[in-house]
C-alpha cells in the first residue's frame, strides 16, 4: 500500500543531514492565469519573494494601522488567545487569527489582488493557514532568527507540501533602523534539516525566540554565498511582499524608537491541508495552524461575501 502521508522534508534530526532539493514547483500557475506578469512570476521563482512597492495607499494603511491599535487595545489577552509579549516585556509582539478578530483583516486577506495573485502562485484555490499582526515595538522589538516556515508548518503542524505563500503587507517604513525582514534570495529551493528534537509545547517559546527549526551556520553561510547576498526589501507603508513558504528569512531588533508593524497571511493550497504533525506529538492550536476550515476562500466584494 502506498504510504499517503510519507514524510517528504524529515526535520528534528539526532544528526546533521545535507540540505536537499525542494521537491514541489515555487509557481503552479502561468501568467494567463492571475494578476502577476510573467517578470513577477520569473522573479518570485528565482528569489522565492516577491516585493511590491507602495501598493496600498495612505488611505488604506491608515484603515489598517486603526485596526492594529484597535486589536492591540484588549490588554486582557494573553497567549492562550494568540496574543504573543516580546521576550522579557510585557510588549506585544504578535497578534495571531487577526482574519478571525477583525472584520477589517478579515476583508483584506481576501482582497481580490491578494487573493488571485496567491491562487495563481499555487495554482488551485486557497485558505488562510495561519495569520498574524507582528508589531515590533520601538526599542524593545527583538529579531526573529533564521529561519524556513515551512520547516515549522511541516514539522508542527503537519503541511504535507511547500504549496503555501506568505503576503505581508507593511505598515510603517521598513528601513535598515527598525529590522526589516531579511530574506536569502534562491534559498527556497533547497530544504534544510534542523537538528533538535521539537521540545513539548514548544510554541509557548519558539514565537518569542525560536531555537528548534534553525538551519546550521555552515548551510547558511553557504546559502548566502550562493545567493550573493542578503536581502531587505525595503518601502514604505502599504508595500507588499509574497514570500514563499520555504524561504530563509529572519529580522534583527527594532532599536529606532517606533514600531515596524506588519500585517501577515499565509495562504496555503487546498490541496495541502495539514495531516498529523511530521515532527511533534500534536498539532498546535488552531490560532497558529487552521486545521478545521480550509474551505477556498471568497474574494471580498462577491456574493459569497459575509
Ligand atoms: O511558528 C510559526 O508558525 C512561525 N513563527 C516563527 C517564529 N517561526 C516559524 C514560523 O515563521
Ligand atoms: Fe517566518
Amino acid at each position: 500500500m502506498v504510504d499517503t502521508n510519507r514524510d517528504l522534508y524529515p526535520s528534528r534530526t539526532l544528526h546533521r543531514v545535507p540540505m536537499f532539493d525542494r521537491l514541489d514547483p515555487v509557481v503552479h500557475g502561468g501568467a494567463g492565469d492571475g494578476p502577476l506578469d510573467r517578470e513577477q512570476l520569473h522573479r518570485y521563482e528565482r528569489d522565492g519573494f516577491l516585493f511590491l512597492p507602495s501598493f496600498f495607499g495612505a488611505d488604506a494603511v491608515e484603515h489598517f494601522r486603526g485596526e492594529l491599535q484597535r486589536l492591540m487595545s484588549n490588554p486582557a489577552l494573553g497567549m492562550e488567545d494568540g496574543v504573543i509579549t516580546e521576550p522579557g516585556s510585557q510588549e506585544i509582539r504578535s497578534v495571531f487569527a487577526v482574519h478571525k478578530r477583525s472584520r477589517v483583516f478579515n476583508h483584506l486577506c481576501r482582497h481580490p489582488f491578494l487573493l488571485t495573485a496567491a491562487r495563481q502562485i499555487l495554482g488551485s484555490d486557497v485558505y488562510v493557514h495561519q495569520s498574524r499582526i507582528n508589531y515590533k515595538p520601538g526599542f524593545e522589538g527583538k529579531g526573529f532568527n533564521w529561519h524556513s516556515d515551512f520547516e515549522t508548518w511541516h514539522t508542527e503542524d503537519g503541511m504535507p507540501y511547500m504549496r503555501a505563500v506568505s503576503c505581508s503587507i507593511i505598515l510603517t517604513p521598513n528601513t535598515e533602523f527598525n529590522g526589516p525582514l531579511m530574506l536569502i534570495p534562491g534559498s527556497h529551493r533547497h530544504f534544510v534539516p534542523c537538528v533538535g528534537e521539537t521540545p513539548e509545547d514548544n510554541y509557548r517559546t519558539s514565537l518569542q525566540k525560536q531555537d528548534t527549526g534553525v538551519p546550521d551556520r555552515e548551510t547558511l553561510t553557504k546559502l548566502v554565498r550562493q545567493a550573493g547576498g542578503i536581502q531587505a526589501p525595503k518601502g514604505e507603508p502599504g508595500s507588499v511582499l509574497f514570500f514563499d513558504c520555504n524561504v530563509l528569512h529572519g529580522s534583527n531588533a527594532n532599536m529606532s524608537p517606533v514600531p515596524r508593524s506588519n500585517v501577515f497571511f499565509v495562504y496555503n493550497s487546498v490541496a495541502n491541508a495539514p495531516r498529523r504533525p511530521y515532527g511533534a506529538s500534536k498539532p498546535r492550536p488552531s490560532f497558529l495552524s487552521e486545521r478545521s476550515d480550509v474551505r477556498p476562500l471568497a474574494e471580498a466584494g462577491t456574493s459569497e461575501d459575509r
